[in-house]
C-alpha cells in the first residue's frame, strides 16, 4: 500500500488548474480559423452605391452572415436613390460585399445610424475569413466611440477603443486603413483609433452592425494599397476660391501640413509634392486616385490630373493632426 506524497498531488492539481485556465482564455478570445494567408496581387478596387440593385434584395455579389440586410430607397442617401440597410435583430448582423480578397486596403463608406435601443452601431469588417472570423471597425452612436475588434471562432474581443462623437440620424464617413498588421479607424476624416494585430493577413471585406441597430450604408469604396483608381464619388466641396494657377504647381510637405494646402490647376497639369520636413510623410487621395508611398525628407511625388474635379488628399500618419490638402482641377 502506497501513500502518494502531497507535493506530487499538488503539482497535478496545479497542472489541472493551468489547463482549465488556458481553456478559459481560449474560450474568451476565440480560436481564429484562417482561410486566406495572402491576397492575389491584382485585387480590383470596388465601389458600391446600391443604386442599380433592386430594392428589397441583397446587393449583387454580397453574402449575408446574419441579420436582415436590404437595399432600399433612402430620401437623404448620399448617392440617390438607394442605400443598403440592416433592419433586423441578431447578435452581430454582418455581410460580405463580394468574394474579392484583399491584404493591405483602405475602405471608406458613409453610414447613418437610424435607431436601436440596445445598440446604434455601424461597422466595417475586413480580412474576413468566413462568418466567424474577421476584424471589425465600428462606430456606436449610443456609446460615442469608434472601436477595433477581433472576431475569432465566433467570439468578439476588443483590440482598442477610441472616443468620438457619433451622431444618430446623420450620414457620416467611416474609414478603415490596414497596412501589414497596423490598422487605423477614422470618423469624418479624423483619426480616432489605431492598433496592431497580426491574426489575419488577408481576407474579404464587408459591413457589420450589432443587435437591434437599424443602420444604413452608402458609397462604399474599397481600394487595395497601390491601386490606381479614378472613380470619384466624394461630394463636391464648397471651399472658398482657390489660389491662382501655376505653371509648375508645387506643394511642400512639412510637420504637419501641406503648403499651399489648396491649389487650383488646369486639366493636364502635373503637380509635384516635395517633402521639406524632417519626418516621413505621404500623399493619398481620399478617392484613391493617387498614393505616393512613403516620402522621406527631400523626396518628391508627381501626379498628372487628367480630369476636372476636387481632389482631396491626406497624409496617413498625420491626417489626425489635420495634415490634409486639396487640388482643384479645372477645365
Ligand atoms: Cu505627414
Amino acid at each position: 500500500m502506497s501513500v502518494r506524497p502531497p507535493a506530487n498531488n499538488w503539482s497535478k492539481r496545479r497542472a489541472l488548474v493551468a489547463l482549465v485556465m488556458s481553456m478559459l482564455l481560449v474560450g474568451c478570445e476565440g480560436q481564429p480559423a484562417v482561410t486566406y494567408s495572402s491576397a492575389p496581387p491584382s485585387s480590383a478596387s470596388g465601389s458600391w452605391n446600391f443604386d442599380n440593385d433592386p430594392p428589397g434584395s441583397l446587393p449583387s455579389g454580397a453574402e449575408s452572415f446574419g441579420g436582415s440586410w436590404t437595399v432600399r430607397p433612402e430620401s437623404d442617401a448620399p448617392s440617390k436613390p438607394n442605400a443598403l440597410c440592416q433592419v433586423g435583430n441578431a447578435e452581430f448582423p454582418a455581410l460580405a460585399l463580394s468574394s474579392a480578397v484583399y491584404g493591405d486596403v483602405t475602405i471608406i463608406l458613409r453610414f447613418k445610424p437610424i435607431s436601436g435601443k440596445t445598440d446604434q452601431a455601424a461597422g466595417i469588417i475586413f480580412r474576413v475569413q468566413d462568418k466567424d472570423n474577421y476584424y471589425i471597425l465600428r462606430a456606436n452612436a449610443l456609446e460615442a466611440n469608434v472601436n477595433l475588434y477581433k472576431y475569432a471562432g465566433g467570439r468578439r474581443s476588443g483590440i482598442k477603443d477610441g472616443s468620438a462623437k457619433v451622431a444618430a440620424g446623420q450620414w457620416q464617413e467611416l474609414r478603415l486603413e490596414i497596412v501589414g498588421d497596423r490598422m487605423r479607424g477614422y470618423l469624418d476624416q479624423q483619426l480616432v483609433v489605431e492598433a496592431a494585430d497580426s491574426t489575419y493577413t488577408a481576407g474579404r471585406v464587408g459591413l457589420w452592425t450589432k443587435a437591434d441597430s437599424v443602420t444604413c450604408f452608402d458609397d462604399v469604396r474599397v481600394t487595395p494599397k497601390g491601386a490606381a483608381v479614378t472613380s470619384s464619388s466624394l461630394p463636391s466641396s464648397s471651399l472658398p476660391s482657390a489660389t491662382p494657377d501655376e505653371t509648375k504647381p508645387l506643394v511642400q510637405l512639412a510637420e504637419h501640413f501641406y503648403t499651399p494646402a489648396l491649389i487650383t490647376v488646369k486639366v493636364g497639369a502635373t503637380v509635384t509634392w516635395r517633402n521639406v520636413g524632417q519626418q516621413v510623410h505621404d500623399v493619398n487621395a481620399y478617392d484613391g486616385s493617387f498614393h505616393s508611398g512613403n516620402l522621406e525628407p527631400g523626396g518628391t511625388f508627381t501626379y498628372t490630373f487628367t480630369k476636372a474635379g476636387d481632389f482631396k488628399y491626406y497624409c496617413i500618419p498625420h491626417a489626425g493632426d489635420g495634415m490634409t490638402g486639396e487640388v482643384v482641377v479645372e477645365n
